[in-house]
């Protein structure tokens, strides 16, 4: 199975990887709907929603900040650096990711569309105010704030720069998204539920256009009826070792 697989990725024409939670678990950081998915008592549906933080701004920044110290301490594991070596190879055009805590850029991965955001981004509730807290420095005095952050600009409060339920996605990631799943010949679908729409919808539009959809998950999911190839296994063993099959056969 493995080999096959390697060999239909050495020879697609261009190949995307669609990531889920579940890349980042071996890096230390809580799933979803995993057992240890939950934060406390809440679920992440119930927190990440416009009417949450409306209704309670600081446990809502509670669970950010509480999510950005993990995210920090937290660093990419053998699948996002696989990935990233696929890209090298010239294997693999994008990878389109569900999760906000830029691991796929810090493994080295160039072309990632991120569908929901970025946890170290902050945007105004009410004007046009952005701020990447990495690059702007500010990441350890909002780590430790403890009232609530407010817009430089205009004093309405900051709020994380992810979508939150309810909310539409980027319009740009999500056409670039689309538009390169419906030339895919390959998606490389790792460590997602497949419950959250419309970034879902990815693999099926692969699917639908013909081509193929080969799946690396601990578990079954939402997607793996449509899955040409299930993989079950962890994605930070299983990417590494057919990262290595590739090599093999494209030398
Ligand atoms: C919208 C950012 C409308 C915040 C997140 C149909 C069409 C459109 C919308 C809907 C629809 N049906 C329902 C909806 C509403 C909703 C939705 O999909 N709800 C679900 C729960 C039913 N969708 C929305 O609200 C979206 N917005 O549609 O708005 C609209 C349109 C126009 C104009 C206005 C409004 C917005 C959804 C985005 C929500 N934001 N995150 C944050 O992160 O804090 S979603 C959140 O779930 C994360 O991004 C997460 O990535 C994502 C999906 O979860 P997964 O990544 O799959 O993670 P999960 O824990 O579920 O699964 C982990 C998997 O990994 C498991 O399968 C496990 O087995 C596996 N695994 C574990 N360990 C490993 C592993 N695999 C490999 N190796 C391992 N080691
Ligand atoms: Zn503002």
């Amino acid at each position: 199975m493995f080999e096959r697989v390697a060999r239909l990725l050495a020879s697609s024409g261009s190949t995307i990887a669609f990531t889920g939670a579940g890349i980042s678990a071996e890096s230390g950081i809580p799933t979803f709907r995993g057992k240890d998915g939950l934060w406390k008592n809440y679920k992440a549906e119930e927190l990440a929603t416009p009417e949450a933080f409306g209704r309670n701004p600081k446990l809502v920044w509670d669970f950010y900040r509480w999510r950005m110290g993990l995210i920090l301490k937290a660093r990419p594991n053998p699948a996002h650096y696989a990935l990233a070596e696929l890209e090298r190879l010239g294997i693999l055009t994008a990878v389109i990711t569900q999760n906000v805590d830029d691991l796929h850029r810090e493994a080295g991965s160039k072309n990632v569309i991120e569908l929901h955001g970025n946890i170290f981004q902050v945007r105004c509730s009410s004007c046009p105010y952005r701020e990447d807290l990495k690059e702007s420095g500010r990441l350890e005095e909002f780590l430790s704030m403890k009232g609530l952050p407010k817009c430089p600009e205009c004093g309405s409060l900051l709020r994380p720069d992810v979508v939150w339920f309810g909310e539409a996605l980027p319009r740009d990631a999500l056409e670039r998204a689309f538009g390169l799943a419906e030339k895919a010949d390959i998606v490389l679908v790792i460590g997602t539920s497949g419950a959250v729409y419309p970034a879902a919808y990815i693999p099926y539009i692969v699917n639908e256009r013909g081509g193929r959809v080969i799946e690396v998950n601990v578990e079954r999911s939402g997607i793996t009826p449509i899955a040409d190839v299930f993989i079950r296994g962890k994605a930070g063993e299983v990417l590494p070792h057919i990262v290595e099959l590739v090599r093999e056969v494209v030398r």
